[in-house]
């Protein structure tokens, strides 16, 4: 598998303590071969080698000792047994590799059972459209902040730029130094997918946004033999059919992996603290710097610089509509 890190992405906190889990340690499986899970389907996973001998296609069981133990697309892990991917052969999963990076989202914000979305990913695609959906801004703001969170590089991907131009959302984004890249059907009813598939080759990205965006029609333009289900937006409601109902990762062309998700209807964040949250508004944080001490950062809250600095322009042009996506996600008191 080849991956391209680039050090000029946003990454703006690096190795954050405690937020990789521990190594399972476990006997060495002299045997074992390695390979990276790309579907879960109900307690059975597939898993690709990444032996160089091509990606010939697994499907495993986890050993019993891991039997409590998450595995997520994209999770390397190490198979033992029958690997040779013969028809009903099934091999076993003996270890989770160390996680570069694990993406997590809650039920809800006080919920704190965690969803785990998927592992080792470099690259969040965020995807929203231009409407039909209409985008939720506040969705992207937490999904920013889980990618944030997570140490994953965001990217913004804006479809259905055919139905509307992107500009109101690259307006809101422009200060928070995020990337954003656009993609739309052409005419000839392809979509515009180069400056996506430039973006993403040599990574391992995920896509995630609510239903009907066009995840799974992006997936389809950049691997061909992807064939994932697409389905349409209901006229009445503005909202997707939840199409996909599970995630499932595809090999790029030149390298590098997409997992497709199915679409999230919300993004809690209650496994994020409060400093990661200020942290995650990046054209915001600086103000705070000048907060006084335990300061709410709430609409009111006496002192707080923030109101000024988006007043004066410090945040750029979305400055007030981040503004309250920040103070929707900062609990009330201090
Ligand atoms: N006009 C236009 N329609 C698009 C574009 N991309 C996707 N669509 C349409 O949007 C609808 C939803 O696309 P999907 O790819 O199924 O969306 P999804 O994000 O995978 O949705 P879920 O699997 O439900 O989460 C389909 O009817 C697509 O044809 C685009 O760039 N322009
Ligand atoms: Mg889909
Ligand atoms: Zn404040």
């Amino acid at each position: 598998m080849t991956r391209v890190y680039r050090d000029e992405d946003y990454r703006p906190r690096p190795n954050k303590r405690g937020s990789r889990p521990r190594t399972k340690n476990r006997p060495n499986h002299d045997a074992a071969v390695d390979g990276l899970v790309t579907a879960v389907d109900r307690g059975r996973y597939r898993v690709a080698l990444t032996d160089g001998s091509g990606t010939g296609s697994i499907t495993a069981v986890r050993a019993s000792h891991l039997r409590k133990d998450a595995v997520v697309p994209g999770d390397i892990v190490k198979l033992v047994g029958d690997t040779s991917g013969g028809k009903d052969t099934l091999a076993r999963l003996v270890e989770i590799t160390e996680r570069r990076t694990l993406l997590r989202r809650s039920a809800d914000d006080t919920d704190p059972t965690e969803r785990v979305i998927v592992a080792n990913v470099d690259v969040m695609g965020i995807v929203t459209a231009t409407e039909d959906p209409e985008p939720s801004f506040g969705l992207i703001d937490r999904a920013l902040t889980a990618a944030f969170d997570a140490d994953v590089t965001p990217l913004l991907i804006v479809t259905k730029t055919d139905l509307r131009p992107a500009d109101d959302i690259v307006e809101r984004f422009s200060a928070t130094g995020v990337e954003i890249i656009s993609s739309g059907l052409q005419p000839d009813g392809t979509l515009t997918d180069a400056p996506v598939f430039d973006r993403l080759r040599g990574h391992l990205s995920v896509l995630v946004g609510h239903s009907g965006v066009g995840k799974s029609t992006l997936m389809n333009a950049l691997v061909p033999r992807a064939h994932r289900a697409t389905g349409h937006v209901n006229d009445v409601t503005g909202r997707g059919r939840h199409t996909s109902s599970s995630a499932i990762c595809l090999p790029l062309d030149g390298g590098g992996w997409l997992v497709d998700t199915p679409g999230v209807r919300s993004f809690g964040l209650a496994h994020v603290d409060r400093e990661t949250l200020i942290s995650a508004f990046p054209e915001l944080v600086e103000a705070t710097a000048d907060c006084p001490r335990g300061c709410t950062h709430q609409a009111g809250a006496p002192g707080c610089r923030l109101d000024a600095w988006v007043a004066e322009g410090q945040a750029g042009p979305g400055g007030v509509s981040r503004l309250e996506s920040l103070r929707r996600l900062l609990p009330k008191t201090g």
